[in-house]
C-alpha cells in the first residue's frame, strides 16, 4: 500500500490557483463529501479539498454506495463557491468527470471516456465516479461539494464481486501499481484548469475538451428514468441541458442528469 497522503506531498510546488490552496488529509471518514460540507459550513474557501484514505460510507448518486477501501483509491471532495448562476451548476459534474479522464490519460496509456453524467470508464468499465451536491437551493450563490472517487490501485479481488464485470482500476488497466500521489496531483491540476476555465466564462472551450472525452454519442443506448428503460439513439449531450434521445417509441426527448438513473450501451447487460 502506498504512503498516506499529506497536504505537503499533494501540493508542494504544484502551482494550482484555486483548487487545493487548502488541503485536509484524513485516515478515515464516513464520506469526504460530509467532511467537505462541514468545512463549507465553517466558510471554507473556494477550492478547499478533503482527501481520505478510507471511507466507511462513501456514497454515489440517488442513495447508491461507493466502495472506498483503504489506501487503494483517490477519495476526495472539493468545496466550490462558483461565481455562476445556480442553474449552471450541473456543469460542475462535467468539470469533475473531464478532469478525472484527463488525469487518467496522462498517467497510464489508455483512452478513458466520460459516460454522462458522472462516470469515467475505460473499455466500458467504470474506473471513477463524480458526485456533485448542492444543499441550499434558495441561496443566491450556494457552495457546492464536488466529490470524486477513482479506483487507483484496487486489485480485481478488492472490487466487490457484483461489481467485477462492470468496474476496473488504473492498476488493473496498467497491469501494475500506479503512483497514487502523482495521480492525485495530476487530478488537482486538471480540476484547477477546468474549473477556472468554466468560471472565467470559456464554456465553449470547456465543452470542446469535454465533448472529445464523451462516450456513447451517436450510439444506441438504454436510459433508465423513473425506474423505466427507454431505448433510442443518443443524439446529443449538453453539460447543463442533459441528453437528447431519439427514442424508438415516441417523440425525441431531453433528460436532465438529475432524472437519469442509468445510461448504458443498448447491448450492455447491467
Ligand atoms: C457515482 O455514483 O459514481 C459517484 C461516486 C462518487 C464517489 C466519491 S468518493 C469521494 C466522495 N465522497 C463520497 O461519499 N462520494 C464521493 P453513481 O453513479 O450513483 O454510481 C454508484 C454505483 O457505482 C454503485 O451503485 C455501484 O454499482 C458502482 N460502484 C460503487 N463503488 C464502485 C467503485 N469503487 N468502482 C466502480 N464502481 C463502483
Amino acid at each position: 500500500m502506498s504512503a498516506p497522503f499529506t497536504p505537503e506531498a499533494l501540493t508542494d510546488g504544484l502551482g494550482t490557483h484555486v483548487i487545493g490552496k487548502r488541503v485536509i488529509c484524513l485516515e478515515r471518514t464516513s464520506s469526504t463529501n460530509d467532511r467537505a460540507w462541514a468545512e463549507a459550513a465553517h466558510r471554507a474557501r473556494d477550492g478547499t479539498v478533503v482527501f481520505a484514505e478510507e471511507q466507511t460510507r462513501g456514497r454515489g448518486r440517488l442513495g447508491r454506495t461507493w466502495h472506498s477501501p483503504r489506501g487503494a483509491g483517490v477519495w476526495m471532495s472539493v468545496v466550490l463557491r462558483p461565481e455562476m448562476p445556480i442553474d449552471r451548476y450541473p456543469i460542475l459534474t462535467s468539470v469533475g468527470a473531464v478532469a478525472t479522464a484527463a488525469a487518467i490519460a496522462e498517467t497510464i496509456p489508455v483512452s478513458p471516456r466520460v459516460r454522462w453524467p458522472n462516470d469515467v470508464v475505460i473499455g466500458g468499465r467504470k474506473v471513477a465516479g463524480v458526485l456533485a451536491e448542492v444543499r441550499d437551493l434558495t441561496a443566491r450563490r450556494p457552495p457546492a461539494v464536488l466529490g470524486i472517487g477513482v479506483n487507483v490501485n484496487l486489485s480485481r479481488d478488492e472490487l466487490p464481486k457484483e461489481l467485477r464485470p462492470f468496474a476496473t482500476s488504473l492498476a488493473i488497466e496498467a497491469g501494475g501499481l500506479v503512483n497514487r500521489l502523482r495521480f492525485a496531483r495530476a487530478l488537482l491540476l486538471q480540476l484547477d484548469h477546468f474549473y477556472r476555465q468554466v468560471i472565467e466564462g470559456d464554456v465553449e472551450g470547456f465543452n470542446e475538451r469535454w465533448q472529445a472525452f464523451l462516450d456513447l454519442v451517436g450510439e444506441r443506448v438504454r436510459v433508465r428514468t423513473g425506474g423505466r428503460w427507454h431505448v433510442g439513439r443518443l443524439v446529443d449531450i449538453d453539460p447543463v441541458a442533459g441528453i437528447f434521445l431519439r427514442s424508438d417509441a415516441g417523440p425525441p426527448h431531453r433528460y436532465l442528469a438529475e432524472h437519469v438513473e442509468m445510461l448504458r450501451p443498448f447491448d450492455a447487460h447491467a
